[in-house]
Parts: structure tokens; sequence; C-alpha cells
């Protein structure tokens, strides 16, 4: 069975713009997985801890055969080609983030992996490039992602010029 999936990219280390696009070219060249577009890079406030660096996020949409937990393993696998050690405190700052945000229509629920993401609903740097590729999209049990965004604080959100 061939998915639908979206995937939040983020980083706030090691000039988070290369990253995001060296993650990009990354899942491209996967021939295991279609990257079928990407937003744009956006410039986001920090959420979560407080004094951390600014953010690029980012969301790309990819279709895969692969199963979510072996979907996981990939992105990870990228995470640590390009520096991400799990060494510092939780939501600490990262080179680079790769989540599964969603998988098809599927509710995910299993020790690695939560989906939808539990942070969907309420994190605007997720939804404003989640919005620019799939405003219409319903999130399982959440809604339409353009009625989620309508509630959330956008505000610091920078998109950068592609
Ligand atoms: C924890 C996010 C609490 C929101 C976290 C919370 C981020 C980020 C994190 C990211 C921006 C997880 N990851 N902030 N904070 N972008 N802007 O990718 F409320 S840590
Ligand atoms: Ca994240
Ligand atoms: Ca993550």
């Amino acid at each position: 069975m061939i998915e639908t999936v979206y995937i939040g990219l983020g980083s706030n280390l090691g000039d988070p713009v290369r990253q995001l696009v060296q993650a990009q070219a990354a899942l491209a060249a996967r021939d295991d997985l279609d990257l079928v577009r990407c937003s744009s890079l956006y410039r986001t406030p920090p959420m979560g801890p407080p004094g951390q660096p600014e953010y690029v996020n980012a969301v790309a949409m990819l279709r895969t055969h692969l199963a979510p937990e072996a979907l996981l393993d990939r992105l990870q696998a990228i995470e640590r080609r390009q520096g991400r050690v799990r060494s510092g405190p939780r939501w600490g700052p990262r080179t680079l983030d790769l989540d599964v945000l969603l998988y098809g229509r599927h509710r995910i629920h299993t020790p690695r992996l939560e989906v939808p993401h539990p942070g969907i609903a309420s994190r605007a740097f997720v939804l404003v490039p989640l919005a620019e590729l799939a405003p219409e999209l319903d999130v399982p049990g959440l809604g339409r992602v353009s009625v989620l965004l309508a509630r959330v604080d956008t505000s610091g959100i920078v998109r950068i010029s592609p």
C-alpha cells in the first residue's frame, strides 16, 4: 500500500537553511520514497524551552510504501548524518529534526511514534508550511488544516523567499 505522508522539518543549529535544503535533497535521493512537494522555508520563533536560537521550518509531502516505523528509521538516519546529537535536554537546539506529521489517514500510537503528530494542532511552525501545501487536508480527529491554522498565533513567522 502506498501512503501519502507529511514530514515536518526543523533546524536551529549549524546553518538551518543549509540543513533543510540538504535534508530535502536526502529525502529526494532515497529510492524507497517519492518526495512530491516541499513547502517554502520559514523562519519561526522558538517554542518550548526559552533562550533557543530561531528555527527554520518546512513541511514535505511524500509518497512511500514504507511502514511507519521503517520510515522513521530512514528519517532518523538522515538526522544522524546531518549531525543530530541526542545528548542535550529534551527539546534542546538541534541541527535537524524530521517528524512524521501524518501517515495517510492512519492513527498510530506506539512507543516510538504518535501520528498525527501530537503537536500538529498547536504549533504554528507546522501549520503555516502545512497549509501552504494542503490547506484543505483533514487531519484525522482534529479537522481541516486551514481551520487549525486560524486558531494559532502566527506572529513572527516569516517565509524565506525561495
Ligand atoms: C516543545 C515545540 C513545546 C513546541 C516543542 C512546544 C521547534 C520549536 C521545538 C521547531 C520552532 C518541541 N521544535 N520551535 N521548538 N520550531 N519554532 O521546530 F510548545 S522543541
Ligand atoms: Ca519536532
Ligand atoms: Ca522529532
